[in-house]
């Protein structure tokens, strides 16, 4: 028996699912999950010693590559000042003046532990701004566990097979209307049934957590259009976009103003972090300034903020960072593109920057339903064939496939053959 499997076989006794997080149980997939000891670059290493590269990257705040010296100096700096004070401190203003220099959109900004905390703080400011109680969200995004957020859920709530939770009261649930990703007529229908009652829509500017599914054109201009003409807020939840498409995130990409953003993952720099961010007028309903209640012990942890400002700054002083990231996604996807064309396979691949997606189907992925079409028994055999040749890709057809600087065509390469000679088994 290997260590992993040792260590399964004690963490289910005393963990749910043996997991701390339900997407890392490999149910979608099958399998014993590998227990990770430690992590460099571009690679990670299981406790039996087995390398893989890594594209996963802890879900997305690895954008650097694992272990980058320059976060790992700041952070042991910051600790030999303390964990933790439970007061103000220097860095979160500085964290909070970084944010705000780069991204237009951010006046102010909130400080949390995780995207879920994020997401919750910023739909609870968007109904005390407006008064109004309703959010439409899309069905297939994933914006965390909250209980208004766990309904037609992506990521992991996709995978359990069940588009909602268990544990979440109908009462919650009701004032979340579901649209369809990249229908505008969805959403205005909403719009029209629900009038003055809609505080805010959230979206994932580019969605990621029903597989990568584009906006298409011109969809979060209209999506913009309808919100700025009913009165309601437009939440750009970018913790997967944020600070990985462009340095201005996926607003910056694409041009198109959120009145509140939710930030996790990259800016935490694998610590954990979460924000919420946007227009003054809408944040300074925030306690301790407006009515709208929010708090958290280890908010703005300066540890935390040691980590997350540095690999900001990083990125903010690196552009040739998302030259590279860029490149390697696009080869990625164009050289896979061949691949499958050499098979005379139809598959869907989806992708922009350094996120990625392929979808076992030949349907054209652009929402909820068109991803589910996904053979995802098929998926779990690819997933099963590339972890035993060393390459570690999400244990599931609904996420994404990220790639970091501290990839080079080198391991895209090795990849694009490990997948190449999956598909011949097809
Ligand atoms: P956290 O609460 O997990 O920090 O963030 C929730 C969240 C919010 N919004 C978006 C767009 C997200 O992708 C996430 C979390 N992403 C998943 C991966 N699909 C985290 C992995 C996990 O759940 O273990």
């Amino acid at each position: 028996m290997s260590k992993s499997q040792e260590l399964f076989k004690r963490a289910v006794k005393c963990i749910p699912g043996g997991v701390n997080s339900p997407v890392r149980a490999f149910n979608a997939v099958g399998g014993n999950p590998r227990f990770i000891k430690r992590a460099e670059g571009a690679y990670i290493y299981d406790v039996d010693g087995n390398k893989y590269i890594d594209y996963i990257g802890s879900w997305g705040p690895m954008i650097l590559g694992h272990d980058n010296k320059e976060i790992r100096e700041a952070v042991i700096k910051a600790c030999e000042n303390g964990l933790s004070f439970g007061a103000a401190t220097e860095i979160e203003v500085e964290m909070a003046e970084l944010i705000c220099e780069l991204i237009p959109s951010i006046e102010m900004i909130r400080m949390v532990n995780s995207g879920t905390e994020a997401v919750m703080s910023a739909i609870r400011a968007a109904r005390g701004y407006t008064g109004r109680n309703k959010i439409i969200k899309f069905a297939g995004c994933y914006h965390g566990h909250s209980d208004s957020m766990l309904v037609k859920a992506g990521s992991g709530v996709m995978v359990a097979g069940v588009p909602d939770s268990a544990g979440v009261p109908k009462g919650c649930a009701e004032d979340t209307l579901t649209a369809i990703y990249n229908d505008i007529s969805s959403v205005e229908d909403l719009f029209n049934k629900n009038k003055d009652c809609i505080a805010a829509v959230i979206i994932e500017p580019v969605a990621a957590n029903m597989g990568v599914v584009l906006p298409e054109e011109g969809f979060l201009n209209e999506l913009r259009r309808l919100c700025t003409e009913n009165g309601s807020l437009l939440i750009f939840d970018e913790v997967i976009t944020g600070f990985r498409l462009s340095i201005s995130g996926a607003q910056g990409y694409y041009d198109i103003k959120p009145d509140l953003t939710i930030f996790g993952k990259i800016i935490g720099g694998g610590m954990p972090v979460g924000a919420y961010g946007g227009r003054r007028d809408i944040m300074e309903q925030i306690s301790p300034v407006g009515t709208v209640y929010q708090a958290g012990t280890l908010s703005g942890n300066p540890i935390a903020m040691a980590a997350g400002k540095k690999e900001l700054e990083i990125l903010r002083d690196n552009p040739q960072i998302y030259t590279h990231l860029n490149k390697l996604g696009s080869y990625y996807r164009k050289e896979l593109k061949e691949i499958l064309k050499r098979r005379g396979l139809n598959y869907s691949i989806t992708g922009v920057g350094s996120l990625s997606c392929l979808f076992f189907t030949d349907t054209e992925v652009k929402d909820y339903e068109s991803a589910k079409t996904s053979e995802v028994r098929v998926f779990g055999r690819y997933f099963n064939y590339m972890l035993e040749r060393g390459i570690y890709i999400a244990p599931a057809q609904f996420e994404a496939m990220f790639i970091s600087n501290a990839h080079t065509y080198k391991e895209i390469d090795i990849t694009l053959e490990a997948a190449e000679n999956f598909l011949k088994t097809i």
